[in-house]
């Protein structure tokens, strides 16, 4: 099938433009952007996104876990569509570009399609994963977890957050709780454009990442139980502080990822503390340990080290520790043909890259198990990424959204 021409570029000054438009929607307190999932700023964007595919021709389809897919027909009403797309979720400190990139990347491809007055046999399908980011309802990547039968639908709708509001409610209330039935949906291949959230690019002055595999993930939420009590009066052998547990374990984490160097990352992200007052003792801690490899045997290690060790620390100072896995998935690796099809629409277009691999998660890590995947990476300014501070040039945008049009556009099958 003959490829698009190397002189068929993207509108990057509209995607760019777009892009900026929709940051304008659940706005951060810092420049970046708090449109959390299943939030009225989800809504809304979720709207604007709408709008903006039904003015380019699209038809909206909205399954039971809220994803959109919006389908531009194909010459060929039995082939399989090409689905491309990411995430309008953000986190609560977000930038403007994690997620949104790939979904008006997908979204310019079309635009430039109907510019250009080209035709695909395949159709071509742009997707809004619902909650990709997990930061208010764990897990990470829910939606397209659920598509890919990794997670029941009631499960999903089930999740609570801090408030205890739940996820299936939140939907219905915003409105965005479709029909379709979760992952009945075939693909002939799903592409996702995303910043990559890291510093490699950027360093070694690459335009474009070619992601051949991505970091499987484990995230561990740990509650610590002590006694609360007084911290002024209470004996200091008396004590059951859980504080303790949490400081301990935030250090036994570092210390079981940094033997694995440079193959895993660990950390804890999430903490609440109760009942956080300034003079008791704290009674329970609650928090969540998220570590990540590209290697199974790395995670596998990581995860033996800890179930062996923590339990023991939190035993010597009088606490108890329960743990429990709430969001977990193995190194992906990319579809080997798709991965090519990056590659070579990179190269074609005379833009520098460099295979890479995924350290964030993403929708693309879970579709990959249902559907030939691939992703193109673009560079982000000091690979700085859930900070509101996240920030990419026009150039990376434009670049990674040409080699996404041309990714998407090769397989999809242009018709003369
Ligand atoms: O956690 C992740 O890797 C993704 O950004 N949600
Ligand atoms: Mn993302
Ligand atoms: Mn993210």
């Amino acid at each position: 099938m003959p490829a698009p021409g190397e002189n068929m570029r993207i509108n990057g000054d509209r995607l760019w433009d777009s892009i900026h438009e929709m940051a304008e929607i659940g706005p951060g307190i810092a420049g970046g952007n708090n449109r959390q999932t299943v939030t009225d700023e989800d809504g809304e964007g979720r709207h604007l996104f709408q709008r903006w595919c039904e003015e380019a021709g699209l038809t909206m389809g909205v399954d039971e876990m809220g994803t959109m897919f919006a389908r531009r027909e194909g010459t060929d009403p039995d082939a399989l569509p090409v689905y491309v797309g990411s995430h309008l979720d953000t986190q609560p400190t977000g930038g403007r570009y994690d997620g949104v990139l790939g979904v008006l990347g997908g979204l310019e491809i079309i635009r430039t399609l109907n510019d250009l007055g080209i035709k695909t046999k395949h159709p071509i399908v742009v997707t809004n994963w619902t909650n990709e980011e997990g930061t208010r309802f764990a897990p990470a990547m829910l939606a397209s977890g659920v598509f890919a039968g990794k997670h029941d639908l009631q499960w999903a709708y089930d999740r609570t957050d801090a408030k205890g509001l739940k996820f299936g409610d939140e939907l219905e209330r915003i409105g965005w709780k479709g029909e379709e039935k979760v992952g009945d949906r075939k693909m002939h291949a799903f592409f996702e454009l995303h910043i990559e959230q890291g510093p490699i690019l950027e360093a070694e002055g690459k335009d474009i990442g070619v992601v051949t595999h991505g970091q499987g993930l484990r995230w561990i939420q740990c509650t610590v139980t002590g006694k609360e009590s007084h911290t002024g009066s209470t004996p200091m052998p008396m004590r059951k502080n859980a504080g303790r547990g949490l400081a301990l374990i935030t250090e036994l984490v570092h210390e079981i990822a940094m033997k694995h160097q440079p193959n895993a990352v660990g950390a804890i992200g999430h903490i609440d503390i109760y009942p956080n007052s300034r003079n008791i003792i704290p009674g329970k801690a609650v928090f969540t340990i998220d570590f990540r490899s590209h290697l199974m045997e790395v995670i596998d290690a990581m995860l033996n080290e800890f179930n062996e060790r923590a339990p023991k620390l939190c035993e010597d100072i009088g606490v108890t520790l329960e743990t429990e896995i709430v969001g977990q998935f193995n190194p992906p690796a990319f579809d080997k043909n798709c991965v090519a099809a990056v590659r070579n629409a990179a190269e074609r277009l005379g833009y520098s890259h460099k295979d890479i691999v995924s350290g964030a998660g993403h929708d693309a890590c879970w579709i990959n198990d249902v559907a030939p995947t691939a992703m193109v990476m673009c560079p982000c300014v000091d690979g700085l990424s859930h900070n509101e501070a996240e920030d990419i040039s026009k150039e990376w945008a434009t670049a990674g959204a040409d080699v996404l049009f041309h990714a998407v556009v090769e397989t999809a099958e242009i018709v003369e």
